[in-house]
């Protein structure tokens, strides 16, 4: 079992105050903190090995490249895909839902045909598919939710022998739902679509398995599980990726180069065009190496506790209401919830004063706040690192703030 008191120790950036009270960091939906271990990973590769990679024979050269390629590995291990072919380098899950859209999608969707994403979806999950809708004249359709859920039911009403691509978020960034991936994947693969995953707010959190989700392509981002900003990874089926063509042209993607066509190199890297986020793949190596020490099994379990630990503490707090499941069996660490009428920038704000860091707005899910018929949320989300002290913090922090608005001196 996780002992968050002992791994909190490895962030440095958590034992600082913020308005005169120790920093309680809850918000890791947004981007989670680095460990000790992963800066000095970087630090190490910038002091010892920066060279550009697959270019140089020189022995710099040689190191980062190898050290490039053996983060590719870790990710490929991480998310047990059948080979790094599958694993491309990208800046995070936005790039890597609008490649699949620009590439896949492009050559795949024609006039009529159908994509089906739903209400609880990121931007990230929503706009490469109205683009591509756009071009190609295809139809985007979107799963309803039920009880703070995907709801099932409408998910089956809605693929028909149009549907080409499902992308769905693995686990929602704002409701806290984890959604059904293996049988969306069966839907999907009933009509012959593909299913697209947006794994930015599970792969962090739970062990996955691209190839027993049975998923074509996954996306997610190694700043939210401690890596870097600016790295993240797209997972591909080959027999897909094979017949993608890259999205972007230039320097390293190239095989040979005529003067009036160019041929590409072969997976992962014909996707992988310029200088690539060497430090940032590396980085990304190192905190998948840290996840792996702890436990992925282990990080979901504490945040599951966390969860049934603070849950009840929230629900009893009067005017504040939870959004997504009400049962915290079903909840994600990921929390939205707005406290009677006040504006959840209000509540951020308050919560700063007394060190508490949470979101507050629409979380990129502008059709879904719509859709829960709120202006916008607070947003509280943890990380194994958070102990049962800071979701008591969140919940006193809470109180006092109920007690200043009604006040009125704040
Ligand atoms: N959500 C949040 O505070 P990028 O920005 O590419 O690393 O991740 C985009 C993204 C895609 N899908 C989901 C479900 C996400 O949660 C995010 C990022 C952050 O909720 C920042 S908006």
């Amino acid at each position: 079992m996780i002992d968050a008191h002992k791994l909190r120790k490895d962030f440095p950036i958590l034992f600082q105050e913020v308005n005169d009270e120790p920093l309680v960091y809850l918000d890791n939906g947004a981007t989670t903190q680095k460990p000790k271990q992963v800066l000095d990973v970087l630090r190490a590769y910038y002091e010892h090995d920066n060279a550009n990679v697959h270019r140089g024979v020189h022995t710099l050269a040689e190191r980062a490249t190898r050290d490039y390629e053996a983060s590719r590995e870790k990710v490929r291990q991480f998310i047990h895909a059948k080979e790094t072919a599958e694993v491309l380098f990208t800046r995070g899950t936005t790039t890597g839902l609008n490649w699949v859209a620009k590439s896949y999608g492009d050559a795949v969707i024609e006039a009529g045909d159908e994509i089906l994403i739903s209400y609880m979806e990121h931007h990230s999950n929503i706009i490469p598919w109205q683009q591509l809708a756009r071009r190609k004249g295809a139809i985007l359709k979107y799963i309803g939710i039920k009880d703070g859920k995907l709801d099932m039911d409408s998910a089956r009403k809605q693929v028909t022998e149009k549907t080409k691509i499902v992308s769905i978020a693995h686990a929602s960034n704002v409701l806290g739902t984890i959604n059904p991936i293996k049988e969306l994947a069966e839907l999907a693969h009933s009509v012959g679509a593909v299913i697209v995953v947006d794994g930015a707010q599970s792969a962090p959190h739970t062990k996955i398995d691209v190839q027993e989700l049975d998923c074509d392509f996954f996306a997610f981002s190694g700043h939210k599980m401690c890596g870097p900003t600016g790295i993240g990874v797209l997972y591909g089926r080959r027999e897909l990726l094979e017949n993608m063509e890259p999205v972007e042209f230039g320097g390293e993607m190239i095989d040979f180069v005529y003067l009036q066509d160019s041929t590409w190199k072969e997976l992962p890297w014909k996707f992988e065009a310029g200088t690539p986020n060497i430090a940032g793949a590396i980085g990304l190596g190192a905190a998948i190496d840290y996840l792996n020490d702890i436990g992925l099994e282990n990080i979901h379990a504490y945040e599951q506790e966390l969860v049934e630990y603070v849950f009840p503490k929230l629900q009893a707090i009067e005017g504040l209401t939870i959004y997504g499941p009400q049962d915290p069996k079903e909840h994600t660490a990921v929390i939205a919830f707005n406290l009677d009428k006040l504006h959840p920038h209000d509540v951020a704000t308050a919560l700063d004063m007394e060190g508490v860091a949470v979101r507050a707005g629409h979380h990129c899910a502008q059709p879904l706040i719509d859709y829960l018929e709120v202006p916008a949320t607070a947003r509280a989300s943890f990380y194994f690192y958070n102990t049962k002290e800071d979701a008591d913090k969140l919940v006193d922090a809470l109180y006092k703030t109920k007690e200043f608005f009604s006040n009125g001196t704040i």
